[in-house]
């Protein structure tokens, strides 16, 4: 059960954050009510939400997932592959330390949150999965899975299929059951567990979240919610469209601690 999350209000500067899409420039009143939407989500769920105050200087500091990887045991403050986002571990230490012992990425390592897919409590294994991407890079993950073999976890670093992040195509929606886009299927280290497939046309919402028995999905995305609720699985939707016109989406807006 997840107790915690962190999520940054996101600035007026956050429309002109990184996009490799070009869906237009986000409005910045609903990408706060987005937010709003967000955050209030993760309360109904009981998530205590940790709100951290907007930083101007760093566009897409709101992506509070990618500055640190959070276990039960320990935080990892990563090295984030973007110059841009680089300073923005400095504001995340502080709330974090209140939690857990920090560790850090060094250079040359660069890793992104977004690229590390994590399973403590599987009944397969501890699994730290790592997707090298623009954003992250070996020194990086083998930086990552070296901190975490100290507390039992498996390390697998494997390459990201034309996405931005790892998790923009693989996410859990609940201990042994991953829901993948179709190029992510096939993948060896994810061969022991169950997999639902993404409809073709909607890989976007494979970036789902799971959080203490619900999973959020974009909305707008049909398929993959009838996917998730006939198989058993509770949905909420939620909207993203101008966090989407800024490569993001539900995972990378908070850290979410148990
Ligand atoms: C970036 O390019 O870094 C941000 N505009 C989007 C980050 C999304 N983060 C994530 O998927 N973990």
């Amino acid at each position: 059960m997840y107790k915690h999350a962190i999520v940054r209000r996101p600035g007026k500067s956050s429309v002109r954050g990184l996009t490799s899409v070009d869906r237009g420039k986000p409005d910045f009143e609903r990408l706060i009510e987005q937010h709003r939407h967000y955050t209030n989500a993760l309360a109904s769920l009981g998530l205590e939400v940790i709100e951290l105050e907007a930083l101007e200087e760093f566009p897409d500091a709101y992506f509070t997932e990618d500055v640190a990887i959070v276990t039960p045991e320990i935080s990892v403050i990563t090295r984030p592959g973007a110059d841009s986002r680089r300073g923005e571990t400095l504001h995340i230490t502080d709330v974090l330390a209140k939690f857990r012992e920090l560790k850090y990425i060094t250079e040359p390592g660069i890793i992104d949150g977004g690229d590390v897919l994590i399973v403590d409590q599987s009944y397969v294994k501890r699994h730290c999965i790592v997707g090298l991407s623009a954003r992250t890079n070996q020194p990086g993950a083998e930086q990552l899975c070296d901190i975490l073999s100290e507390y039992g976890y498996q390390g697998d670093v494997v390459d990201v299929p034309e996405a931005l992040h790892f998790k923009s195509s693989v996410n859990f929606i609940d201990s042994h059951t991953l829901l993948v886009t179709q190029t992510c299927f096939s993948l060896d280290c994810l061969a022991a567990y169950r997999k639902l497939v993404v409809p073709e046309g909607e890989e976007y919402a494979a970036n789902v979240v799971w959080i203490n028995g619900k999973v959020l999905i974009p909305d707008g995305y049909p398929g993959t919610q009838r996917l998730l609720e006939e198989n058993g699985f509770q949905t909420i939707a939620m909207p993203v469209s101008e966090i989407a016109k800024m490569d993001g989406g539900l995972t990378c807006l908070s850290l979410r601690l148990t």
